[in-house]
Formats: structure tokens, C-alpha cells, sequence
């Protein structure tokens, strides 16, 4: 055999075992006993959210509904203020909610732009489950949601209003990185019967544009999950998530062998290499996989997820690539 054949041979035969190498990675890592129950959910206020899904799970309960009750918490809490009653406003003074959740058989339901209503995330999941539709945003969703039996009210705290009045002075749209825009709350959860699902709720980026939609809404943006690899979750500035379909592709990593974190990493270099100006944002992805294994990695240090499982509750501080 001439040396460019060999070679051509030996190239062929090493792409194909590094390909056949990652999924028998993750086989090898599925084959392990799993870690479940599991709940993982962004930022401090994860804690507090991951106690109302723990008593889901703990109990035997569905992964669904863990993470809607867990998702409920930060939105009904008005220190909370990028969630739900007590968000930041828009820049014209009006608290805008975002949210999503999915389920282990690719059920999904979302609403944007919702004004009015302190739970968006089960606005959500009725628009899953009583609606043909993924997503209703706006006024269509806030009249789905009073046909639903939720109450109208008004969010925005004297706290808020007193924030954006602040804001109003200068007026600049500056996102500060780690603060303001640190209060979504992605929640991801593997009961014990194996079943993963998610919900992502946020009020957005303080300030922003009167019918701005950021990541938190969009499924494979702010929150994917696939019950037989993983779930991923996202929290930072949503356009860099809608932008690479952030969490989509850190669940296809995980299918492809990647461990949580490893793909979590890899979603925040595949940022970093298309978006030149990623250095001036913050962008956290966390991820679970069907074993309970979990990771996460973010662009800027700061950012840290909530766990809990028959191990306890912790906090941990996420890698990141700054
Ligand atoms: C958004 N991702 O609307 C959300 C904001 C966020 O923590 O995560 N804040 O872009």
C-alpha cells in the first residue's frame, strides 16, 4: 500500500473510532445506577425552588410537576426581581413575563410577553396541555390565561417602579452582567421513574424594549429537553442563547457522549467563536442527563446553580471561560 493510501486508511479508521467513541461513552455512563431523584435550577434563588420540587420528587412524583412548582417560587417572590410579581419593568414601565416548560415526551408549551399574571410557567403548561399550540405571547395569552381561571394583577412592586424610575434618568440600555440580568430561573428535574423535564420563567432583561422576547420562551433556546439524553437550561442575555439555539445543542452534545459540563462548555466556545462581542455579556447554561449526572459552564464568573437530591441541597459555583 503507497503512503498516501496508508494514510488515507489510517485517517479513515481513527475518525470512525474517535466518532464511535462518544456514544459508547455515554452508554457507559446511562449504564451506571442514575442519581434520581434530581432537581439542578439557576442562581441562588434555585434553593428555595429546588425545596418545592424536592417535595415532588421526593415523594415519587412526576418531574413535571416538580419543576412547575418549583418554577412558582421565585415568581411568586417580589425580592425575586427578574421573576414573575416584583420583576424589573420594561423600559416603559411594564413587567413582561417569559416562560416555558417541557415534558419526557417532547410536550411542550411556552408563553412571551405576558402581562398580568404571576405564574406565566403554568400559563405554560396549560397551553401544553389544553391548546394545539406551542406558544400564545401577549394579549392572546393573557386572555388564554383568564379564560384558564388565573387572576389578573398588577406586578410591578413599588420596589421595581422605583428601579426604573432610577433608570429613567439616563436611560441606557447597559445590561450590567451578573446583575441585572441574573434572575431567570431554569429549573431541570429526573424523578425516579427516569423521566426528565424542565421550565424556564423570567421577566427578561430589566429595561428592555416594550415587546422585547428573550431565550427563556423559546424551546431549544432557553430549554430543551430529551428524554433519552438530557435537558438543558439557560440564564444570561437571551439573544446569545436565540442566536446559537443554545440549549438544543448542548442536549445534541450530550447524545453525542459529551458529559454535561463538557457540552455545556462547548455551547459557550460555540458562542465565543460566532459572536465577537460575547466578552460584554453573561450567558450560563446548566445540564442534566438521564443518568442524574449534572453540569454547567458560563462566559463570565459569577454564575452558580442549585442542586438537590437524596444527598442534600448545595450550591455550586459554574466554571467559566473568562
Ligand atoms: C432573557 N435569559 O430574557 C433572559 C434573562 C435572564 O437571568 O436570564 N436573566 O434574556
Amino acid at each position: 500500500m503507497n503512503s498516501k493510501r496508508q494514510f488515507l486508511k489510517y485517517s479513515l479508521l481513527g475518525g470512525l473510532l474517535t466518532q464511535a467513541a462518544a456514544p459508547l461513552r455515554a452508554m457507559s455512563r446511562r449504564g451506571a445506577k442514575a442519581n434520581k431523584p434530581i432537581v439542578i435550577s439557576t442562581w441562588n434563588h434555585g434553593g428555595p425552588a429546588n425545596e418545592a420540587a424536592w417535595e415532588q420528587l421526593s415523594r415519587g412524583g412526576r418531574a413535571l410537576d416538580a419543576v412547575e412548582a418549583g418554577a412558582r417560587v421565585p415568581e411568586a417572590d417580589p425580592a425575586v426581581m427578574t421573576v414573575g410579581y416584583g420583576g424589573f419593568p420594561d423600559r416603559e414601565g411594564k413587567v413582561t413575563l417569559d416562560a416555558c416548560i417541557m415534558d419526557e415526551k417532547q410536550n411542550c408549551g411556552s408563553v412571551a410577553f405576558l402581562q398580568d399574571i404571576r405564574h406565566p410557567v403554568s400559563v405554560a403548561r396549560k397551553v401544553m396541555e389544553e391548546t394545539p399550540h406551542v406558544m400564545l405571547v401577549g394579549e392572546g395569552a393573557r386572555r388564554f390565561a383568564l379564560e384558564q381561571g388565573f387572576r389578573p394583577e398588577n406586578l410591578l412592586t413599588p420596589k421595581a417602579e422605583a428601579a426604573w424610575r432610577d433608570w429613567l434618568q439616563e436611560a441606557r440600555y447597559q445590561p450590567v452582567i451578573n446583575i441585572e440580568n441574573h434572575d431567570t430561573i431554569g429549573i431541570l428535574a429526573l424523578d425516579s421513574a427516569g423521566d426528565l423535564s424542565g421550565a424556564c420563567t423570567t421577566s427578561g432583561a430589566a429595561f428592555k424594549m416594550h415587546g422585547r422576547v428573550g431565550d427563556s420562551p423559546i424551546i431549544g433556546a432557553g430549554l430543551y429537553v430529551d428524554n433519552e439524553v438530557g435537558a438543558a437550561t439557560a440564564t444570561g442575555m437571551g439573544e446569545l442563547m436565540i442566536k446559537t439555539v443554545g440549549c438544543h445543542q448542548v442536549v445534541e452534545l450530550m447524545r453525542h457522549g459529551y458529559s454535561p459540563e463538557e457540552a455545556c462548555r462547548e455551547a459557550v466556545e460555540r458562542i465565543a467563536r460566532k459572536l465577537p462581542d460575547y466578552r460584554q455579556f453573561q450567558v450560563g447554561f446548566l445540564a442534566l442527563d438521564k443518568a442524574g449526572n449534572y453540569g454547567s459552564h458560563c462566559i463570565q464568573p459569577g454564575f452558580n446553580f442549585a442542586v438537590r437530591d437524596q444527598d442534600g441541597a448545595r450550591m455550586i459555583d459554574a466554571g467559566s471561560k473568562l
